[in-house]
């Protein structure tokens, strides 16, 4: 029977159809579903770490309600992506004692400080730049929910871009003391953005398989690459410089070749000694705990309805 379930679930895979939670999947398949799409939702959460540092010391009303609102739709994605996750048959409260337990991973990118505030529209710019790249495709990815959240996921990404960009123009703008800020911030940003794509090609021991299944539509070198040759002209309209020598116009190959990120640092950061990992994940740790009133508030409430319902 296993066999005929599997031709069906082949067969749909290759037609491009989409695999819904109620229908049979192999169990490899949801493994890695459930791998991706939980370390995804907690990108999104300790994500919120780093701009969310600057609130409170926003330079202005404007940007510090433009920031608010960028943090919050985070946790939105994050609360997305964890029902997305629940749909394949694991607990959300287990994943998050995997993460704050050091046991599931979460993009390297937000293990780097936030230093000041050309940081929040670097970080927009860049780090959203390369979510967007990466998420695009995955609005095709085979499962139901997966692509649908990332549908909604990557129409607030792109204006998160966008309000990176313009505060990074207006930073531009203005004294040379500004332009410094963002210079070093773009300096401090552009190797660890290069890096979310995650290990080159022939590193990559997930790649093959996710995308046999419709999980990964394009290989991480394909989608560094382009992003490095989407955010190029960006970079000259704002009159930075990005930190690679390498970096040249390919005429042959009309791409940008570019340089080799430090691989070794990327192995440092995931396996979990990154400049920020242990304050992030503590802080994580701490909000989880300061908020267990709050769960059994809720679940106390749920429980009360649903008796009164049934009475
Ligand atoms: N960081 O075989 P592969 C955001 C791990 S965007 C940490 O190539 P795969 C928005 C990988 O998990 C950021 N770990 O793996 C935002 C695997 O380890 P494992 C989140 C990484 O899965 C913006 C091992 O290395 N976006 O949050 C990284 O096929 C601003 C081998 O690698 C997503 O998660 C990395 N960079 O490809 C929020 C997108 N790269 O699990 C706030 C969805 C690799 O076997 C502010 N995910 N690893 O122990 C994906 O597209 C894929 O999972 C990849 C990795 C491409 C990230």
């Amino acid at each position: 029977a296993d066999e005929a379930l599997q031709a069906e679930f082949d067969a749909r895979i290759a037609d491009n159809q989409r695999i819904e939670p109620r229908d049979w999947m192999p169990e490899a398949y949801r493994r890695t579903l459930i791998r991706q799409v939980s370390q995804h939702a907690h990108s999104e959460i300790i994500g919120m770490q780093p701009e969310g540092d600057w609130i409170a010391t926003a330079p202005s009303l404007r940007r510090k309600a433009i920031l608010l609102a960028k943090v919050q739709d985070e946790a939105g994605h994050g609360l997305y992506l964890y029902a997305a996750a629940e749909t394949l048959g694991v607990d959300r409260a287990e994943l998050t004692e995997r993460l704050i337990e050091g046991r599931q991973k979460y993009s390297s990118i937000f293990n780097y400080p936030s230093l000041n505030y050309a940081d929040v529209g670097v970080i927009g710019w860049l780090v959203d730049g390369a979510a967007i790249c990466n998420q695009v495709p995955l609005c095709r990815t085979s499962f139901g929910p997966y692509a649908r959240a990332m549908v909604r996921i990557c129409k607030e990404e792109s204006f998160h871009q966008r309000q990176g960009y313009e505060l990074l123009m207006r930073m531009m703008e203005g004294t040379g003391g500004q332009r410094a800020m963002v210079q070093d911030a773009v300096d401090r940003w552009w190797w660890p953005s290069l890096m979310m794509f995650g290990p080159p090609d022939a590193d990559s021991p997930n790649t093959q398989q996710s995308m046999t299944w419709g999980i990964k539509i394009d290989t991480n070198d394909d989608l560094r690459q382009k992003f490095v040759d989407m955010t190029v002209p960006q970079a000259e309209k704002l009159g930075v410089t990005l930190p690679d020598p390498e970096l040249a116009w390919n005429a042959e190959r009309e791409r940008y070749d570019f340089g080799e990120p430090d691989w070794n640092e990327f192995k440092q950061v995931i396996s979990g000694s990154g400049p920020k990992n242990a304050e992030r994940v503590a802080r994580r740790r701490t909000a989880h705990e300061k908020g267990a009133w709050v769960r059994e508030a809720a679940t106390a409430y749920a429980r009360k309805q649903q008796s009164a319902r049934e009475a």
